[in-house]
């Protein structure tokens, strides 16, 4: 026996305890003590096993830290054969959440009850890979071959009552996991029912697979698991036998175990969690934070009270007058509104939040008793000094004040007040209530404990927050500004942004550059340019047709033109017809003759800029780590999760690559593609962005 698996006899059943903190993850040990546990319960005479997690959890899965190095025995594949053809009567009493080998360890089982908090499913889409220990062959024996899809093409966890109705559980009993498995243990002995294995069911019936493949493809945008993982499911129905199925279904699990994908999804999945578990907060306790104001309410301040109001903080929103005030309580309320169509929140709820926890305000006095004050006001330095002047003295000592600049210097803003160490930057990103991402902006001064808060707060409001430090656009615009100026270049070198934008949907990115432009406003691009345009370098390249389309008042959806044309009523937009022209002028203009493109050319290039970039910001200290930039492009930038960000990309792209290209490239543009030092170095020392983010975190 292992250490992790404890056993007990009691009566005619074995016990199997899985201790294995925090989520029972099957690892070695686990599996090594589930498969003596159950060859002993037969050698001391049992007549039944139960199988249950000690702690907050029935098994949450295979353990995900031992994906890509080489398999000890027993496998679980092995294991859960083994159970299932136990003689004895083996039931799963299940808690907390059965996820992927912990529901396959389930189903592998001859009896499954749980507790009505319990939720099952089979997540491994999400890190790239499939059920691969029979969970594709028993879930459609048992759910029926849509159900079993659904849940493993979705990845979608259900609750207990849904998991007894689809018949995944044979019963649903409160109480806990270790008595109710034992009450129900005994009742299945006292009543004398039979070893029942799911793998000796008939078949389920098959569908129309090959439609559904195409189907998934699609909608995954390139992510290859949940098609693949259909595929299994296929076999299920129409393998010669269960065995023949399993076969199948480890084949196509050991594709995509030994995928690109499979590592991208995994590192996601790992730095999700590490990113906001900073070194330097440990042991830092964050402020109390009950009371925000949020300054200007248009889309985002009234995304970020939205978010507030939701999370339980109260919110006083401070508008200029009265009708601003109004309007943004209506922007709040359309937000509230749709919560409570997504069943999120109650009608009554909505009605105590617009009335109870949302204070509207004109005048700063409002803000005396605040915690922490978010501006969300006009982006331009002069306006914030002022809101930021105004703060200073109507807050209490111990407010912090939170600026939501996407670009601006926050030093310069906290400079303005006398207590510039409880200034900081959050940006948000628009919608501010639906966007996970939250970029937690360190000034020079901030201290510690409002660093802490702001991490804080972004866990309240459910986000994915990542440490910046202070440079025009900090992690995430400052990177995009740079991938955005190298399709530009493209443009001007010969491509269209029409081109451009397949390419990277192609790449798996959720828009392309153009029309994510288009979506955010062209004249948010317009105004940064004029801003930086004094201090530009003559070497530069700058083109001219993204100021045309602003000048010609194009800011893309919000007025009907930009890159593409929006009709009313109408999804998406289509190419806009004048662009070309303007695109030719400015070639005409800068004497280039265009030439053409492949859409591998066009995301090498860009990928490089971004890597080389997210290089630089990592190199600068701007981000703490590479994964901080991947969370940043992930979470906010609509990165495919299945490529793991740019710089993990990177590594697995191979970085001595990148760089030759990078170099490449600098032959026709040196001042765009100068070569990140971090980058370099790495290269010379034959090391990975990863060897970075082990050695920092
Ligand atoms: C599978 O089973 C494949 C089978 C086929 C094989 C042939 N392994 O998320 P939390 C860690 S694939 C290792 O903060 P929560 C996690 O990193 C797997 N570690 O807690 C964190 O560590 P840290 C299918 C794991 O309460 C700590 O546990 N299963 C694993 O918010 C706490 O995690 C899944 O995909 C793991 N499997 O959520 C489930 N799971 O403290 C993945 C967690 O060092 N897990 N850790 O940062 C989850 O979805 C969630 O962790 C949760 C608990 C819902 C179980």
């Amino acid at each position: 026996m292992s250490n992790a698996i404890k056993y007990e006899k009691i009566g005619d059943i074995a016990v199997l305890t899985a201790q294995n903190p925090p989520v029972n993850a099957l690892g070695f040990d686990v599996r090594k003590g589930l498969l003596a546990g159950i060859q002993q319960a037969e050698d001391d005479g049992a007549k039944a096993v139960l199988i249950y997690g000690d702690g907050r959890t029935y098994f949450a899965g295979a353990d995900i830290r031992e994906f890509g190095k080489p398999m000890l025995d027993p496998g679980l594949p092995d294991l859960c054969n083994r159970i299932e053809a136990s003689p004895l009567i083996v039931v799963s009493s299940m808690h907390g959440t059965a996820l992927g080998g912990g529901l396959e360890v389930a189903l592998s089982s001859h009896y499954r009850i749980a507790v009505p908090s319990a939720k099952m499913g089979l997540p491994e889409v999400h890190l790239g890979i499939l059920p691969g220990a029979g969970g594709t062959q028993r879930l459609p024996r048992v759910a029926g071959t849509e159900a079993a899809l659904d849940m493993i093409t979705s990845g979608r966890p259900i609750k207990a009552g849904e998991a007894l109705e689809k018949g995944i559980i044979d019963r649903v009993t409160e109480g806990e996991p270790r008595e109710i498995g034992l009450a129900y243990a005994q009742e299945l002995l006292d009543a004398g029912a039979a070893r029942r294995a799911v793998g000796d069911m008939p078949a389920p019936e098959a569908i129309d697979f090959d439609a559904r493949y195409e189907t998934l493809l699609k909608k995954g945008r390139g992510q290859l698991s949940p098609a693949t993982a259909m595929r299994a499911v296929q076999a299920a129905c129409e393998a010669d036998s269960f065995e023949a199925g399993i076969k199948r279904e480890r084949e196509l699990f050991m594709e995509l175990m030994n995928s690109d994908q499979r590592q991208g999804m995994v590192h996601a999945f790992f730095s999700e969690r590490a990113v906001s578990k900073l070194p330097e907060l440990k042991g830092v306790a964050p402020r109390a934070l009950a009371d925000i104001g949020v300054i200007g309410g248009g889309t985002m301040g009234a995304g970020i009270a939205t978010a507030a109001l939701l999370s339980g903080l109260s919110v006083t929103m401070l508008e200029m007058t009265d009708e601003a005030a109004a309007a943004a309580k209506g922007r709040i309320a359309g937000n509230l509104q749709g919560a409570v169509k997504r069943g999120k929140i109650s009608a009554d709820q909505f009605e105590a939040l617009t009335n109870q926890s949302l204070t509207l305000a004109t005048d700063y006095t409002s803000l005396a008793n605040a915690d922490l004050v978010m501006e969300a006001v006009f982006e331009e330095m002069s306006v914030k000094k002022i809101v930021f002047t105004q703060l200073d003295e109507v807050c209490k000592p111990g407010a912090i004040l939170a600026t939501n600049t996407s670009y601006l210097d926050v030093n310069e803003i906290a400079a303005c007040t006398k207590r510039p160490e409880e200034v900081i930057g959050l940006h948000f990103f628009s919608p501010a209530h639906v966007m996970k991402l939250l970029e937690v902006v360190v000034a020079d001064k901030t201290s510690i404990d409002v660093v802490a808060t702001g991490f804080a707060l972004g866990k309240m409001l459910n986000k994915i927050s990542v440490r910046a430090g202070v440079c025009d656009g900090f992690i995430g615009n400052r990177i995009l500004s740079t991938y955005r100026a190298c399709a530009d270049h493209m443009i001007l070198d010969g491509a269209s942004p029409y081109q451009i934008d397949k390419a990277l949907t192609g790449f798996g990115f959720a828009m392309g550059p153009f029309a994510v432009a288009d979506l955010a406003g062209l004249d948010i691009g317009w105004a940064s340019r004029k801003r930086l345009s004094p201090t530009r370098d003559a070497r530069e390249r700058v083109p001219s047709f993204p100021d045309k389309l602003c000048e010609d008042g194009h800011f893309g959806q919000k007025t009907g033109k930009g890159y593409y044309v929006y009709e009313a009523g109408k999804r998406g937009g289509t190419p806009n017809p004048d662009v070309p022209a303007l695109i030719e002028a400015n070639r005409a203009e800068l004497e280039i003759a265009p030439r053409d493109f492949t859409d591998e050319e066009i995301t090498r290039r860009y990928m490089c800029a971004m890597v080389n970039e997210a290089a630089k910001v990592v190199g600068e200290g701007i981000a703490q780590r590479p994964l901080d930039v991947d969370m940043t492009l992930l979470f906010g930038y609509g990165f495919p999760r299945y490529r793991g960000g740019p710089l993990k990309w990177a590594d697995i792209e191979g970085l001595d690559g990148i760089l030759a290209d990078i170099m490449a490239y600098a032959k026709e543009d040196d001042y765009f593609w100068q070569p990140a030092p971090l980058l370099q170095q790495l290269v010379a020392d034959g090391s990975t962005f990863d060897d970075l983010n082990r050695e920092n975190s």
